[in-house]
């Protein structure tokens, strides 16, 4: 008897991944999953206390900042040119229709009014003020919607133990409760879905945190993070609300879209990335940033280009993935003059060529360096994003083609069906620096 409780408890222990079992995705879920695919393009914000130290929103652990000396932060962040309606505008202008912004991050500094914390903006800074509070006013507004990023990992909670792989040497660490620490971040959760009208989406982040790293990979979790617990809270308050997971492994049960970071799906060039067996068939987004960091860096001049910016869009799209492109604004609260003008310039290629990309899925051949396809009913976007291309040839293509022409100039393709596939001719004047659309229309 003894020992068959041994042998229970230790297979209950060690199935660390429990999922929402039995999750059926409400009528409000799935008209959001809809929406979400169709939208296809949101910014993504990382903003905290981190931001005035311009390095990063990993500065505590790279620079191992004591959690004493990393509470002086708070006391002089005073974004006074925070102006959120601006944030939105510019989001909307560039042709964005959801903003996902740092609620709480690994630093563990909540950024609006948390009654089960003490470590908040409202409680330990000077500017006293939720920012959730007036960017979701702001979001309703306009007419975007809002997401929260929620970390599950925390470098200052002592009660986020036993601690995972980062944040091991920031000094003045104490060892707590696993499950205080839980209950802690359902209350947070519950904060953030009941206090600020509808919200978009949950993005949890940090549970890699807890799986074994032995330098190349990663090994078994260590801890309990209770999805099951967690999604269901998540989704009894808010039917709607669609949670995703970055643990860069296949959805788990409950999860109702599946995020790739810095990776088009499948392309696993981090290393620890989701692999391509690990795709499953929820909505999909892809997240990166518009330089080099998340977090505010003042260093990081690796600035992608509008080109570039654009590009990553209709690649997205062409793999039916969302893009949530990322900006760290100052601590100031402005978003740097380089990001927004680049914004501005996507925004009007959005504007132009938005119904491309809006409301398409996939297209029939997976997108390579030169190109990639959207489709919407029956006409298919032929993406050329390489300008030097004077002939594409899409192998395996057998649609029966009504009209093809160039989405700009409306102009015929001079085009071939041969029994391999299709040819496409891409005069010179018709080619455009960017991406050169052809429309294709289906019988
Ligand atoms: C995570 C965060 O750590 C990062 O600060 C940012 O918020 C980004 C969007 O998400 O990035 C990760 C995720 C996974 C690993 C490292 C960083 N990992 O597996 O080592």
């Amino acid at each position: 008897m003894k020992y068959l409780t041994i042998v229970v408890f230790v297979c209950l222990s060690i199935n660390w991944n429990i999922a929402q079992e039995g999750y059926e995705p409400s009528k409000e879920n799935l008209e959001a999953r809809e929406w979400f695919e169709d939208a296809r393009f949101g910014l993504f914000i990382h903003w905290g206390v981190y931001s005035l130290l311009g390095d990063g929103e990993w500065v505590m652990n790279n620079q191992n900042i004591p959690i004493e000396a990393y509470e002086k932060l708070p006391t002089f962040f005073n974004p006074i040119a925070y102006d959120p309606v601006e944030w939105v505008k510019m989001a909307k202008n560039a042709g964005m229709k959801y903003i996902t912004i740092t609620s709480r991050h690994h630093d563990g500094f909540s950024m609006y009014d948390s009654k089960v914390s003490d470590y908040t903006i409202v409680k330990k800074t000077p500017y006293g003020k939720d920012i959730l509070k007036s960017l979701a006013a702001a979001c309703r507004q306009e007419g975007i919607k809002l997401f929260f990023y929620y970390s599950l990992l925390d470098w200052h909670d002592d009660n986020y133990f036993p601690r995972g792989r980062t944040g091991r040497d920031i000094p003045g660490r104490g060892e707590g409760n696993w499950e205080d620490y839980i209950a802690f971040m359902k209350a947070q959760l519950t904060e953030l879905l009941t206090q600020y009208g509808e919200i978009g989406g949950i993005w949890l982040d940090g549970h890699w945190d807890q799986k074994q790293w032995d330098g190349k990979k990663f090994g078994k979790l260590q801890v309990d993070w209770h999805y099951d617990e967690l999604y269901k809270l998540i989704h009894d308050l808010q039917p709607g609300c669609l949670i995703g997971n970055n643990h860069h492994i296949a959805p788990i049960k409950g999860e109702d879209f599946q995020m790739f970071e810095r990776d088009l799906p499948g392309q696993n060039t981090t290393g620890w990335g989701t692999k391509p067996e690990e795709i499953g068939d929820l909505p999909k987004e892809v997240c990166e940033t518009i330089n080099g960091s998340w977090g505010f860096n003042l260093q990081d001049r690796k600035h992608k280009s509008p080109r570039e910016l654009i590009q990553y869009v209709v690649r997205a799209a062409g793999y039916g993935s969302n893009l949530l492109l990322n900006v760290g604004p100052m601590p100031n609260g402005e978003i740097q003059i380089e990001h927004r003008r680049s914004l501005e310039q996507v925004g009007r290629w959005m504007s132009e060529n938005g119904a491309t990309i809006y409301g398409t899925s996939e297209g029939p051949i997976r997108p390579d360096e030169d190109l990639a396809i959207t489709r919407k009913g029956n006409v298919l976007y032929l993406h050329i994003l390489n300008p030097d291309k004077d002939v594409v040839f899409l192998e395996g293509f057998d649609g029966q083609i009504k009209s093809i022409v160039f989405y700009k100039s409306k102009n015929k393709v001079p085009h071939t069906n041969t029994e391999f596939g299709l040819l496409v001719k891409v005069p010179k004047k018709e080619r455009l620096p960017i991406d050169t659309i052809v429309e294709i229309v289906l019988e």
